[in-house]
């Protein structure tokens, strides 16, 4: 979809040669290389997942992947590209949503899969310092028995990375508890453009010592340099932690819902998800997580996943019984019903049906995703917006767009609205937009809450951002990256 914007790697950028290979082969361990060019000559099935993103709509022609192992190693292949006008994608997981981690054209690819060590944990601060390429699920089971939890915690967790979460900002289902990156990062490496390595890798919590760098970093998804290292907070784990399913009969229950469940969960409440029918029926119908009985769910509209994480069992059970009983004998009661967990095997089988919408959209079909804040009141117009639209253009059809689907994080007013296509096409993608950016700007939303902007939004940001932000933003942008070898055509045009 990007292609047909025009959009293209610079030309002032150069392809690798094989000159650029013996280089890179030289510092290099001969595991970290992949490359179709000679003398390495690897199978095209060995770059192709490097080459294309999770959902499958962004395609690069990336001719040779690298695989360092230190941060020296980074340095090195940075310099050399800066020198030699190559462009550099940094690749964590590849998880991302939004194109952002793949070679727009022939880029170079940087993986950071084989700097995944652990460098140090302080219990006693909490404080973790781990390289970038540590796999958030790997981190999580690492502080556990340390009685700590990572700060965030998403669906991809299995396969995103540490450096790829900071270089998104990602927010998840933790972000109402425990805040957002910028405030739980408390240090970097960092890999200029240049090959000049930062060194912020505090482990500090307070350092007012003027401009706060590492800021820039987070979020700006590898177009100002490359995470080799992250120092992170991780707040004790909750000693008590449970959740529940609620069926709602109408979305106008939700903003009241919210209003009471934070009001008398107060410091106990972790989570609030939002998921619609179509996104419930879709996890359902794709086995993610466990389906509540058929009378359950008779006559809801929508479902809210409630976490609570606290000190104390008994307290925690408690108020959510509490909670339940006041809610299910309201005269005009918020919810139909509600399923508490009772050990946790049923904790993870409700969480799945939030967590697994992506997985089961993804199973269904090709997926446009738009990651959008608006306010939680304008959840179910915008999806009933987007599907007459589309119904207008005569596309809802099953060999068109089968489903609009929207759920999300409502705890942190952020939606995610999917349309669930039979295929990628530019009739629904010339439907789409801007008409979906349109939406948000009228409620003075954002076009990405949580996944950024990569390739897939770039032409949007002007719909969330006033000119002398973005002003501003490419002159950070020529001062880090004057050659503009670091993750081109991401994030800015
Ligand atoms: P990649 O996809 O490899 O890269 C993402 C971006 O970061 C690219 O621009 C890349 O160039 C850059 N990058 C990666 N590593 C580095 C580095 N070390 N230094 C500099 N730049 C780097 N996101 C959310 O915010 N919340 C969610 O709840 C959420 N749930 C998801 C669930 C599923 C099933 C899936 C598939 C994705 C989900 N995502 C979510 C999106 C995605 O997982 C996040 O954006 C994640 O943070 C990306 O991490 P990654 O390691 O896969 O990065
Ligand atoms: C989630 O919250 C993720 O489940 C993915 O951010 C959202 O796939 C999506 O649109
Ligand atoms: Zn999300």
């Amino acid at each position: 979809a990007y292609r047909s914007r025009g959009i293209h790697a610079p030309a002032s950028l150069n392809a690798v040669t094989e000159t650029d290979l013996a280089h890179f082969a030289s510092i290099l361990a001969p595991s970290s290389v992949i490359s179709s060019l000679a003398p390495v000559n690897s199978p095209t099935d060995e770059l192709d997942p490097f080459n294309q993103d999770w959902m499958g709509r962004f395609k690069g022609n990336a001719n040779t992947v690298l695989k360092p192992k230190t941060v020296q190693e980074v340095s090195q292949i940075v310099k050399w590209c800066n020198e030699r006008r190559i462009g550099i994608v940094p690749q964590g997981g590849n998880t991302g949503l939004v194109g952002g981690s793949v070679p727009i054209g022939n880029e170079l690819v940087l993986s950071l899969a084989n700097m995944n060590k652990v460098r140090s944990f302080d219990p006693v601060a909490g404080i973790l310092v781990a390289d970038a390429g540590c796999i958030l699920q790997a981190l999580t089971d690492y502080v556990a028995p340390l009685d700590h939890v990572m700060p965030l915690d998403l669906g991809a967790k299995g396969s995103c990375q540490i450096g790829g979460n900071v270089a998104t900002n990602a927010g998840g289902l933790r972000l109402l508890r425990y805040g957002s990156l910028h405030g739980s990062v408390l240090g970097l490496e960092v890999v200029l453009p240049d090959g000049t390595i930062l060194d912020q890798l505090t482990t500090l919590r307070k350092d007012n010592t003027g401009y706060d760098l590492k800021q820039l970093f987070i979020g700006a998804e590898g177009t100002l340099g490359i995470i080799t290292a992250v120092s992170i907070l991780t707040p004790p784990a909750p000693q008590a932690t449970s959740n529940v399913i609620l069926a709602l009969p109408h979305f106008d229950n939700v903003l009241p819902l919210f209003q009471t469940v934070k009001r008398d969960l107060s410091e106990i409440l972790s989570a609030f998800e939002f998921l619609d029918r179509t996104a419930y029926d879709l996890a359902v119908k794709h086995g993610q997580g466990k389906a509540l009985d058929e009378s359950e769910v008779e006559g809801a509209q929508c479902f809210v996943l409630v976490e609570t994480s606290g000190g104390r069992r008994e307290h925690d059970e408690e108020k959510l019984n509490d909670l339940l009983e006041k809610l299910l004998e309201a005269d005009e009661p918020l919810i139909n019903t509600g399923v508490v967990s009772q050990n946790p095997s049923q904790f993870e089988s409700i969480w799945g049906l939030r967590e697994g919408v992506t997985e089961a959209i993804s199973k269904e079909g090709k997926a446009y995703k738009y990651d959008i804040s608006v306010p939680v009141a304008t959840f179910k117009d915008c999806v009933d917006a987007t599907r007459d639209h589309l119904e207008s253009k005569g596309l809802m059809r099953p060999d068109a767009v089968k489903y609009v689907v929207g759920y999300g994080h409502c705890g942190d007013g952020n939606l995610h609205l999917n349309v669930c296509a039979a295929a990628y096409t530019q009739e629904i993608a010339d439907a789409l937009e801007p008409f979906i950016y349109e939406l948000v700007q009228k409620h003075r939303g954002s076009v990405s809450a949580e996944h950024g902007i990569g390739a897939m939004k770039t032409h949007a940001l002007h719909y969330s951002k006033d000119a002398v932000s973005i002003g501003l933003m490419k002159q950070i942008k020529g001062i880090f990256d004057p050659n503009g070898i670091m993750n081109p055509g991401k994030v800015l045009e």
